[in-house]
C-alpha cells in the first residue's frame, strides 16, 4: 500500500518546497509538489522531481569509511561508526593538546537549510573553542547592502507580485533558481503587468521578458542611478514618503545628477534611450515590484549595487502600494531563536575565519595553522573560489579531514574519514524560506539509507565522546525542533502553532510598514545617505564604483579581456546534483558561452575545446557561441564538479577569493579571463 507524506526540500533555494512523496515498504515510489502549499502549488523543479535518483544513487555514502589511498584519490575502507567517532575525537583532542582548539575548523554552508541541518553544529564547535567560520559566501554582500539602505526586515511579499503592473526581475535567473516565482509573474501578466529582466546574458528568464536590458557585469548601480535621475527630473518621486521616512534625499539628488542616460550607456552598455525609458516607466508606476536577485551582488561592488537598487522603491514610495516594493530575500531571522546560533557565555572565544578564503586559510594561515577540519553541508573542493589553493590545502598530508556527506564528491576525495549523511527524505527538521514566508515542520518519510545519520545525531555523538554534558547536546529532534522558532512572539502575531506542529505550512508574519515604526538603520530611517557606509570609506550616497576586474580598460584587462560570469545552472544546485543521472545529461557538458565575434577573434568555433585562464588558474571547457552573451563577457553556467573536467580543474580555478565591498561575500561573477584553443591533453 502506498502511503503519502509531506516533507520539505531543504536544498539551498528560495522556494523551500513542500514535497509530497508516496512511500511503499519504506521506499519512495513517487514524488510531487504539495498542491496545498501556497508557493509550491503542486509542482517541483526538475531536480527534485527526480530525487529518487539521488536518494538511491550508487554514489551515496552508506557507511563510515577511512582513507586507504593517497589524499585526493578517494579510496576508502568501510569502518564502524564507533571506530570513526573514536578516531575523530582522538584526533580532535590531540590537535587541541598540541596546537589549541583554534587549529580545528568546522566548514559548512547550505547543503541543508533546515534550521537544525544548517545551524545544528555551531554549538559543538563553539564549545570546543574551534575557529569560528564566517559564513558569508552567498548572502554577505546582499545582507550588508540592503541593511545599509533600510536595515533589517524590509521586504515585499512574493505573493503580492500578482498585484504588480510592472515587474523588474533584476540579476535573478528565476526560471532556473526560483522557479516558483514564475506562476506569480504569469498571473500578474495576465492582468496586464509588464515584465522587465535585467541581466548580463539572455538567460531562460530573460527570454520570457517584455523588455530585456543587457548590462555589463557589475555596472547595475549606474543603471539604477540613471533611473533615479530620470525619476527625479520627471518629478515622479514621492516627496511625502521621502520627507517622512528617509534621510539624505538632497545628497542622493546630487549624487545621481551625473548619471545621464548617455553616461549610463557608456558604463552599462544599455542604450541611453532604454535607460531613460526604464526610469520613466518605473517612476510613473507605483505598483512596481522589483525581484532583486543575488547575481549582481557577487562582485567587488556588490554591496553598493544592492544598496543602490534598494533605494528605488523608497524614492517613489512604491513600498506602500499593493504590488509594489522589492524582494531580495525574506528576512526571517527575527522569528528564530538563537538557541543553535549563538555561543554560550562560557564557550571559549575564538578567531573568525571567512569561508570564502579557505584556500589561504589552509595554505598560509599560521598561529595556529588549521590541523583538523570537519566539513558538512558543503562541497568546498567544487564551490569555493581560488580553487587551486583550496585543492592544495585539502591535499595537505598533515590536515585531518572529516567529511559528513550524502554522496562521494570532490571534497570526500581528500577526506581521512567520510561519514554517511541522511537526505531530507530521511530526517526531521524545521524549514523556513528565503524567497517566501512559509515555515514547515518536516518529518522523515523513510528510514535512513544504509548507516547514514543526520547532522544533529553525529554532533551529539561527538559531544558525548568529548565529555560535553551541556543540556543542548542531550536534545532529541522532538524536544529541539519546537524551540527553534520564537513561539511566544510568533503566536502573538497570529502564527498557528498547532497547524505548524501538524506539519502544514504556516505563514510567518511580516512586519507591517516597518518604516513607520523605526528601522534598524542608525537613524531609524531609510538612508539615502549612510554615515556608516561613509565611515567604511565607501561613498555615503549610492554611487557606481568600478570593479578591479571589470569592463574598464587597464593593464589586467589588456591581458584578460573577458568578464567571466559563473551563473547557476538550471539542473544543478551549486554543486549538488552534479553526479545524478539526469542533471549532467541535461546540462550536456561544461560549456563556455561566448559571443560569435569573440570566438571569431580567437579563431574558435562552436564545439571547440577551449582553455579559459587567468593568473589564478585555468579550466578546460567546450565552446558555445551565442548572441545571448554580449561581446566582452563569457558565461559558464555552474557548478560542474572539478573531477568531471580536465585536470580536475573546475570553474572556481578562475574566480577570486577577494571579498566584496560590504559584508565580505564571494565574487563569483567578477573575474577577468582569456580564452584560447585548448592544447592537446
Ligand atoms: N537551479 C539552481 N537553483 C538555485 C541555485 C543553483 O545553483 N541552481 N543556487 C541557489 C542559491 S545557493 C542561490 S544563492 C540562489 C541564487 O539565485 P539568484 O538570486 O537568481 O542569483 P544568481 O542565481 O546568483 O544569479 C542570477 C543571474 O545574475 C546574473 N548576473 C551576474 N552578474 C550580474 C550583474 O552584474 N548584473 C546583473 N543584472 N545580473 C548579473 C547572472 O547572469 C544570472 O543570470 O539560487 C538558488 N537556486
Ligand atoms: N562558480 C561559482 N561558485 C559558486 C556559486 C556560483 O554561482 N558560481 N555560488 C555560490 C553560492 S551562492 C553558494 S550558496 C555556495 C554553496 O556551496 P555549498 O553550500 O557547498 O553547496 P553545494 O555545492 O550544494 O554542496 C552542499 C553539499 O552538502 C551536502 N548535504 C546536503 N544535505 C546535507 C545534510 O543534511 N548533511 C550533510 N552532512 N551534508 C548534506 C550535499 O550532498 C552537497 O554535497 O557555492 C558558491 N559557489
Ligand atoms: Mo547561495
Amino acid at each position: 500500500m502506498i502511503e503519502y507524506r509531506n516533507i520539505v526540500c531543504s536544498h539551498d533555494c528560495p522556494d523551500s518546497c513542500s514535497v509530497r512523496v508516496g512511500v511503499e515498504d519504506d521506499r519512495i515510489v513517487s514524488i510531487g509538489g504539495d498542491p496545498q502549499h501556497p508557493i509550491t502549488r503542486g509542482f517541483l523543479c526538475g531536480k527534485v522531481n527526480r530525487y529518487t535518483e539521488r536518494v538511491y544513487s550508487p554514489q551515496r555514502v552508506r557507511y563510515p569509511q577511512r582513507r586507504v589511498g593517497a589524499k585526493g584519490e578517494g579510496r576508502f575502507e568501510r569502518i564502524s561508526w564507533d571506530e570513526a567517532l573514536d578516531e575523530i575525537v582522538a584526533r580532535f583532542q590531540a590537535t587541541i593538546a598540541q596546537h589549541g582548539a583554534e587549529a580545528i575548523l568546522p566548514y559548512s554552508y547550505g547543503g541543508n537549510i533546515g534550521l537544525v541541518g544548517m545551524y545544528g553544529g555551531h554549538r559543538l564547535f563553539f564549545r570546543m573553542g574551534a575557529s569560528h567560520l564566517k559564513r558569508t559566501i552567498c548572502t554577505g554582500s546582499v545582507n550588508a547592502g540592503s541593511r545599509a539602505t533600510h536595515g533589517d526586515g524590509v521586504a515585499s511579499d512574493i505573493e503580492d507580485i500578482v498585484n504588480a503592473r510592472l515587474i523588474l526581475v533584476w540579476g535573478c535567473n528565476a526560471v532556473a533558481t526560483h522557479v516558483h516565482l514564475m506562476p506569480f509573474i504569469k498571473q500578474a501578466r495576465a492582468k496586464g503587468a509588464k515584465l522587465v529582466v535585467i541581466d548580463t546574458y539572455r538567460n531562460a528568464t530573460a527570454r520570457q521578458a517584455d523588455l530585456f536590458l543587457q548590462v555589463r557585469p557589475g555596472t547595475d548601480a549606474a543603471l539604477a542611478l540613471g533611473m533615479m535621475r530620470e525619476i527625479i527630473a520627471g518629478g515622479h518621486h514621492d516627496m511625502g514618503f521621502i520627507d517622512r521616512f528617509t534621510l539624505g534625499f538632497e545628497q542622493l539628488r546630487e549624487g545621481c545628477a551625473d548619471y545621464t542616460p548617455q553616461r549610463v550607456q557608456e558604463i552599462t552598455g544599455v542604450p541611453a534611450e532604454d535607460v531613460a525609458m526604464l526610469g520613466r516607466l518605473y517612476g510613473k508606476e507605483r505598483r512596481a515590484f522589483i525581484r532583486l536577485g543575488m547575481g549582481l551582488s557577487r562582485h567587488g561592488n556588490g554591496g553598493m549595487t544592492i544598496r543602490t537598487i534598494s533605494c528605488l522603491p523608497s524614492l517613489t514610495g512604491a513600498w506602500e502600494h499593493s504590488g509594489g516594493g522589492l524582494l531580495n530575500y525574506t528576512p526571517d531571522d527575527h522569528w528564530h531563536t538563537l538557541l543553535l546560533k549563538q555561543p554560550a557565555p562560557t564557550d571559549p572565544p575564538a578567531r573568525e575565519l571567512n569561508m570564502v578564503q579557505l584556500g589561504d586559510i589552509l595554505t598560509r594561515l599560521d598561529d595556529p595553522p588549521i590541523k583538523a577540519m570537519y566539513v558538512y553541508g558543503s562541497n568546498p573542493a567544487a564551490v569555493v573560489p581560488d580553487q587551486s589553493k583550496v585543492h592544495a590545502g585539502l591535499a595537505r598530508e598533515d590536515l585531518f579531514l572529516v567529511v559528513h556527506e550524502q554522496t562521494f564528491t570532490d571534497t570526500t576525495d581528500f577526506a581521512d574519514i567520510v561519514l554517511p549523511a541522511t537526505t531530507f527524505m530521511e530526517h526531521d527538521d524545521v524549514v523556513t524560506a528565503y524567497g517566501h514566508l512559509y515555515a514547515q515542520y518536516s518529518r522523515a518519510a523513510i528510514p535512513p539509507l544504509g548507516e547514514s545519520r543526520p547532522n544533529w545525531d553525529v554532533f551529539n555523538a561527538i559531544a558525548a565522546r568529548m565529555g560535553f554534558t551541556d543540556p543542548i547536546f542531550q536534545e532529541t529532534y522532538d524536544t529541539l525542533l519546537p524551540q527553534l522558532l520564537n513561539r511566544e512572539l510568533l503566536t502573538s502575531y497570529g502564527f498557528d502553532w498547532e497547524t505548524f506542529l501538524a506539519g502544514k505550512p504556516v505563514r510567518m508574519p511580516t512586519l507591517v510598514r516597518p518604516w513607520e515604526q523605526g528601522l534598524t538603520t542608525d537613524s531609524g530611517k531609510i538612508e539615502f545617505f549612510s554615515q556608516r557606509t561613509a565611515k567604511r570609506g565607501l561613498p555615503g550616497v549610492p554611487a557606481f564604483v568600478p570593479l578591479a576586474e571589470g569592463h574598464e580598460d587597464n593593464a589586467l584587462k589588456a591581458r584578460y579581456p573577458l568578464q567571466l560570469v559563473t551563473a547557476p545552472a538550471q539542473h544543478f544546485l551549486n554543486s549538488t546534483f552534479g553526479d545524478t543521472v539526469s542533471s549532467p545529461k541535461l546540462e550536456r557538458e561544461p560549456l563556455l558561452q561566448l559571443h560569435p565575434a569573440e570566438a571569431a577573434a580567437r579563431d574558435l568555433r562552436e564545439g571547440d575545446a577551449v582553455r579559459a585562464f587567468n593568473d589564478r588558474g585555468e579550466s578546460y571547457l567546450t565552446l558555445r557561441t551565442t548572441r545571448d552573451v554580449m561581446p566582452g563577457v563569457a558565461v559558464a553556467e555552474s557548478v560542474w564538479w572539478p573531477r568531471h573536467l580536465r585536470g580536475r580543474k573546475g570553474i572556481n580555478q578562475l574566480t577570486t577569493a577577494e571579498l566584496t565591498d560590504m559584508g565580505s561575500g564571494g565574487r563569483f561573477h567578477d573575474a577577468l579571463i582569456q580564452v584560447e584553443a585548448a592544447p592537446p591533453a
